[in-house]
């Protein structure tokens, strides 16, 4: 997809990062903000100078709508109901986000998993799509999704969800002993290139050992009109840490 539409994600990344701390003119001005280090290092000192701001920076990301727009117009919907052999009014989502995996860190990354058991909009997991686009280049060691070829026919594999640590994510995890009938396939992707799979689709992350944030926009499709879809509303709950400075800066914060 056009890389403009990818630039302008990292740009409302950077624009809510300089609400945290102080950004250099020079970056306002880049067109180029995936492959500009010092944009890199600003994140990953965030990040570790102050995890509950970078933790508000993550969360402001995932309502941008410059990152719904990826998702919602151009060719992306147009791509996903063709190969859904749909129209486009056809198709609802569910859940856009942006990934933000710091170089080496491995505490967020995903088990082996099908999205059906985190997004059960469709009970046929071949009534709807994932799709995973990197915002820069995703080389083979820098966090290439990894996926189970052929795995969508084992149908919904039902797991239990487990959670190692409050601030690690929840877990839907695959027995592996499923994974040895599949081949394992890596797919390191170009930016703006997209990795499409079916809900049911069993798939991986893998290590950053890149010195670079790794980028990833990810959209779920569903098919809105098909009698196995089941119809959802969302529920959303606010950053405490931004909710806890605004008491503290005398903001009335009691009805949220
Ligand atoms: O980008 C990744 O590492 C995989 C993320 C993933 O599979 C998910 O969010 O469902
Ligand atoms: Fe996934």
């Amino acid at each position: 997809m056009e890389k403009e539409r990818l630039d302008l994600v990292l740009k409302n990344t950077l624009a809510i990062l300089s609400r945290f701390t102080a950004v250099p003119n020079s970056l306002g001005r880049s067109g180029n903000l995936r492959d500009n280090t010092d944009f890199h290092s600003l994140l990953g000192s965030l990040r570790k100078e102050n995890p509950d701001a970078f933790g508000a920076l993550y969360d402001s990301a995932q309502s941008s709508v410059v990152l719904d727009n990826i998702f919602t117009s151009g060719e992306v919907p147009k791509t996903v109901a063709e190969l859904l052999g749909v129209e486009i009014e056809e198709l609802s989502n569910s859940g856009h986000i942006q990934r933000m995996d710091a170089p080496k860190d491995t505490r967020n990354l995903y088990g082996w998993h099908q999205e059906i058991s985190y997004y059960p909009q469709n009970r046929d997991g071949t009534n709807g799509l994932v799709v995973w686009i990197p915002m820069l280049d995703v080389p083979s060691d820098g966090g290439a999704l990894v996926i189970a070829k052929e795995s969508h026919k084992e149908g919904f594999v039902r797991v239990a969800s487990k959670k190692d640590s409050k601030l690690s994510s929840t877990q839907n995890l695959i027995d592996e002993t499923i994974l040895e009938k599949y081949e394992q396939i890596k797919t390191p992707a170009k930016a703006g290139d997209a990795v499409v799979m079916y809900m049911t689709t069993i798939h991986k992350s893998s290590n950053n050992e890149t010195d670079r944030f790794r980028f990833v926009a990810i959209g779920r499709y569903h098919i809105a009109t098909s009698d196995d879809f089941t119809p959802y509303r969302y529920n959303y709950f606010n950053n405490r840490w931004i909710e806890n400075n605004l008491k503290k800066e005398g903001w009335d914060v009691s009805d949220l």
